[in-house]
């Protein structure tokens, strides 16, 4: 029996476009159809539904843990031996495409109908995830579901998470009827790879489609928030006011700089969400609100770009201002296995798909599962780019089935290993 399979490139495509109508918007910016389905928003609950179907459908069993977690299991010749796990999210940014995610979802689910079709019986069970909240954006900490699956972050902590509206997790969870009976703890699987677009632009770069990725980045979100004073825009001499939306602004020129600086090897830094209050043109702002977003493959440097933001903060904290910062999310530099990604090196050559390793610049699932079991990635190269987290996010139906045909190929062996 060969273990070389392709799946079906238009099931796959038509799975990944049928979910991307549910929570799809007309995106003025791009002029294209985007994708808002933030975390357990009803859009969400609805893509969750429809992919809990396509896995019954293919024969899948479902199981639900208590962090919203799902859980499609496909059984092997022995049942008691450990699965191998594949997955990723569904949940996306307010600006999505249809491919973030998604691809490692519906692409395991396609996977097991292709070995229906085959009627290929894998020695170990096969299972497909679907991680809450793995984008962070709505609760605030990233790769959150599979965070607590993997006990580095706790149940009562991620349910009582809010948004901005005051909306707790826990609550969201049960108001959309995904408080599953499973615990949360997710039992060490044998192994676990994950296929998912690359969003960025080495592959189209290197001119391959495949990227058997080697570990990702260490990753650092914080809220800060400014407390001025509001006074009059007009007669609120320079010297009598306490800023805080040009402290704001100071701090992201000061962002910039330390990347700038070289100092802190491949720094990447981000301010993408800012407010200020009260947000009217003729007052001073009396309070601004930011979050920054560091990315780091280094700890050390991460740790020192960190206390370099500190210091800067310290010395806003004169004429006036008062500054508190508030840790969101926080995850070191995680390698993956040397072995699964030789598995998927091997997996890439025998579908004749050129491939190169790199390191994820994303965060993803991965990188939490990985403490559980041996782990790696597949990367399916983008176009324009790479680009991500925007409606323009694409890769081309050829491209998705290649790598998901390396999946395919990569959890069969992966299966029948002892
Ligand atoms: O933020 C990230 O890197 C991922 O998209 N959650
Ligand atoms: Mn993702
Ligand atoms: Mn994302």
């Amino acid at each position: 029996m060969t273990d070389i399979i392709t799946v079906n490139r238009d099931r796959l495509w038509r799975s990944l476009m049928d979910l991307a109508e549910i929570g799809a918007y007309d995106d003025e910016r791009t002029g294209l159809r985007g994708v808002n389905r933030l975390a357990l928003t009803d859009a969400d609950a609805a893509g969750r539904r429809l992919v809990i179907s396509w896995m019954e459908q293919a024969g899948l069993t479902v199981r639900i843990d208590k962090m919203g977690n799902i859980y499609g299991r496909r059984d092997g010749a022995d049942p008691e031996a450990r699965p191998v796990l594949t997955g990723s999210h569904i949940d996306s940014v307010a600006t999505a495409g249809a491919f973030d995610g998604c691809l490692g979802v519906l692409g395991g689910i396609e996977v097991l109908r292709t070995l229906n079709e085959r009627g290929i019986t894998t020695r170990r069970p096969i299972e497909v995830a679907v991680f809450t909240e793995e984008e962070g954006v709505r609760f605030g900490t990233d790769m959150l579901g599979s965070a607590v699956a993997a006990n580095r972050l706790t149940l009562d902590y991620a349910h009582a998470l809010t948004d901005r509206d005051g909306a707790t997790l826990g609550a969201e969870l049960a108001r959309t009827g995904f408080v599953g009976l499973a615990g949360e703890r997710l039992d060490p699987p044998h192994a676990y790879v994950e296929c998912h677009i690359e969003q960025g632009p080495v592959l189209a770069q290197a001119g391959v489609e495949i990227g058997v990725v080697t570990g990702v980045q260490g990753i650092s979100w914080q809220e800060i928030i400014i407390h001025g004073r509001a006074a009059h825009a007009g007669t609120t001499p320079t010297e009598l006011r306490a800023d805080a939306g040009l402290a704001a602004a100071q701090i992201i020129v000061h962002l910039r700089a330390m990347v700038d600086s070289g100092s802190y090897d491949d720094l990447r830094a981000t301010v993408g969400y800012l407010a200020v209050h009260p947000d009217l043109t003729n007052i001073v702002p009396a309070r601004a609100e930011l979050t920054v977003d560091l990315r780091n493959p280094d700890d050390t440097h991460m740790a020192r770009a960190e206390q370099d933001l500190a210091a800067f903060l310290r010395t806003l904290e004169e004429n006036g201002l008062s500054i508190s910062t508030r840790r969101m999310a926080k995850t070191a530099y995680v390698p993956f296995d040397d072995t699964v990604q030789k598995v998927i090196a091997r997996a890439a050559d025998d579908h004749g798909l050129a491939h190169i390793s790199l390191l994820s610049g994303a965060g993803h699932d991965a990188q939490e599962i990985a403490v559980l079991c041996p782990t790696a990635m597949i990367f399916v190269r983008g176009e324009y780019d790479g680009i991500s987290h925007n409606p323009r996010e694409y890769s081309t139906p050829e491209a998705c089935a290649h790598g998901i045909d390396v999946l395919a190929t990569t959890l069969l062996r992966l299966a029948d290993q002892n």
